[in-house]
């Protein structure tokens, strides 16, 4: 049987913006919108819960947003701040258990023993609170689904437990549209049958659902039912993990791709390091202006962990299967995992010279064309 634990959902509150917040305070409490330029085709990462009350929301053009809310303060993104302060949480993460599943650049489950999660979930928001000044919200139970669900009835700054006990209570009266694996279509077929709420799907009999939903149903079904049987997946037991950007705008400019490609795969090598792990296959994800997506990898006779060799790779690969400007899309994936970390043949001295040299390069880029760039898809994507 397996073993009862309880699951948290952490998850900062309106993220870049917080972090904006954070940083200039001339900024705190008021409609702040993270994203594009409202000119060509930007659009919003995220905004303050200020600017919610306007109906501003994530990937809304930008131009719409500024009409709904005209004395909103947009800033560029800061993708590399933003990814510092991840770091920090996770740190503090850390701290708690190791036993974490990071969904997202501002999310992760985390497990503890049975009766503890609540206990941890306050210690946790408040540490943060008192360290990083950020608003976070944490949700607690037993599982994905009510962990998940209880974070958003928490939003924003809020812990909330959701027990199976209190599905009829509190998940019931909910929209269909809380459950994962319901988007917009989904929804709307359902809507069709009558079914609104998650009590009306809980109620709908499984056979005439599968009609409708196919082979999905049964899980589906059961998540109406406050039951969801997935498991934490730990970077330990992953298979690859990646990360990926879409630009707001189609991007020319091949020294903003290498800036990106060195900080995605920063990223990638320093989740291989948390997790003790090296990658024998490298692979990049380039996506055109036409939607054209490709993927090319490099399989290698040593794996590796190391930030500048994933960028060597990364930017190789880049070099020979760029094709046409612009881009879409870019994304860096570490594959073939191995347990323990990469055997350097360098003296410490000359790895240390290395990666300093990298993060100067890194910073120098950063400082030209990072604000350039808006990052407006989840970054952290867990492969699988
Ligand atoms: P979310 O956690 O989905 O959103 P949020 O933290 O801004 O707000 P909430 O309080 O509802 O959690 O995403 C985390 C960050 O990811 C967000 O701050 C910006 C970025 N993001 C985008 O760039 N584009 C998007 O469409 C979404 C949803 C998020
Ligand atoms: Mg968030």
């Amino acid at each position: 049987m397996k073993k009862e634990r309880d699951i948290l959902l952490c998850d900062l509150d309106a993220f870049f913006a917080s972090v904006e917040q954070h940083d200039r305070p001339e900024l705190r409490g008021k409609p702040v919108i993270v994203g594009g330029s409202p000119e060509g085709r930007g659009v919003v990462s995220t905004c303050s819960y200020e600017a919610r009350k306007f109906g501003v929301h994530s990937a809304m053009p930008m131009k719409k947003a500024l009409s709904l809310c005209p004395s909103a303060i947009v800033v560029r993104g800061r993708m590399s701040r933003y990814k510092e302060i991840a770091g920090q949480v996770r740190q503090i993460f850390e701290c708690f258990t190791p036993d974490i599943e990071v969904v997202s650049i501002d999310e992760a489950y985390l497990a503890f023993p049975a009766g503890e999660g609540l206990n941890a979930g306050q210690v946790i928001h408040d540490h943060i609170k008192k360290e990083l000044t950020l608003p976070i919200s944490v949700g607690v139970s037993t599982n994905k689904l009510l962990a998940k669900i209880a974070c958003e009835l928490a939003k924003p700054d809020r812990v909330k437990t959701l027990w199976k006990e209190s599905v009829n209570s509190k998940l019931w009266p909910l929209s269909i549209r809380v459950l994962p694996g319901i988007g917009p279509v989904t929804a709307e077929k359902l809507n069709r049958f009558g079914i609104k709420t998650v009590k009306d799907l809980a109620a709908y009999p499984l056979e005439s659902l599968s009609r409708v939903l196919g082979n999905n149903a049964s899980i589906i079904h059961g998540y109406a039912h406050g039951i969801d049987e997935r498991s934490l997946e730990f970077e330990r037991d992953v298979k690859s993990i990646s990360e990926e950007t879409t630009f707001s705008d189609d991007l020319y400019d091949i020294n903003t791709i290498y800036a990106i490609l060195l900080e995605l795969s920063a990223g990638v090598g320093y989740r291989l390091r948390f997790a003790n792990l090296t990658s024998r296959t490298i692979t990049i994800k380039l996506r055109f202006s036409d939607f054209k997506t490709i993927t090319r990898g490099k399989t290698l006779p040593e794996p590796v962990d190391s930030d500048s060799e994933i960028y060597k790779i990364t930017r190789a690969l880049f070099g020979k299967h760029r094709g046409k400007p612009p881009w879409r899309l870019i994304g860096v994936q570490a594959s073939g995992l191995e347990e323990g970390g990469q055997l350097s043949l360098l003296s410490p001295s000359e790895t240390e010279e290395k990666e300093k040299k990298l993060t100067e390069a890194r910073d120098k880029l950063h400082k030209k064309y990072g604000s350039e760039v808006i990052f407006q898809a989840r970054r952290l994507k867990k492969g699988k």
